[in-house]
């Protein structure tokens, strides 16, 4: 089982960096890619519809602005896809927020906050954790030590 990380522009690499990094600490395997919807359509096409077959259980798609990826994505494939919203350079992120959310009914994207992508990639380990049981002991112990944390925080 392994999770595909996918994005529209090498200018998004930034903010989906922390992704590949929970996935790394949760010791996931992880495929990445820089393809554009508009950009590079039959690729997109090619490269989403063989992840089921190369053992990928979830997309993460980010991209910014007019943010095609999740969806043309998730329109091309059963496998979960889960969106991020990338901060672009005007509206403050909403275009891309709203593209992934308002996905129409039949072709959904779970989608995360602007810029969220470390949450994507959390989600993509509890999906993983329905079938691993390693991973969802590591899961656990994340959440444990996240709790202790904020229990043992004294300002
Ligand atoms: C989107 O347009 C990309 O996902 C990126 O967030 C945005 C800008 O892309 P570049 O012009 O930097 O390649 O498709």
């Amino acid at each position: 089982m392994k999770v595909s990380i996918l994005m529209g522009s090498t200018s998004d690499l930034e903010v989906m960096t922390p992704a590949m990094k929970t996935l790394e600490e949760f010791g996931i395997e992880y495929e990445k890619r820089v393809i554009s919807a508009h950009r590079a359509p039959d690729l997109l096409r090619e490269y989403v519809t063989t992840a089921r077959d190369r053992g990928v259980v979830t997309i993460i798609a980010g991209a910014g602005g007019a943010a095609h990826l999740p969806g043309v994505t998730a329109a091309m494939t059963t496998v979960p896809v889960i969106g991020v919203p990338i901060l672009g350079k005007a509206l403050g992120g909403l275009d891309a927020l709203l593209s992934m959310v308002q996905m129409p009914s039949g072709v959904p994207v779970a989608t995360v906050g602007i810029n969220g992508s470390k949450n994507a990639a959390l989600l993509a380990v509890q999906i993983i954790a329905l079938q691993d049981e390693s991973t969802l002991a590591k899961l656990e112990a994340f959440r444990k030590q996240q709790t202790e944390k904020i229990v043992n925080t004294i300002i």
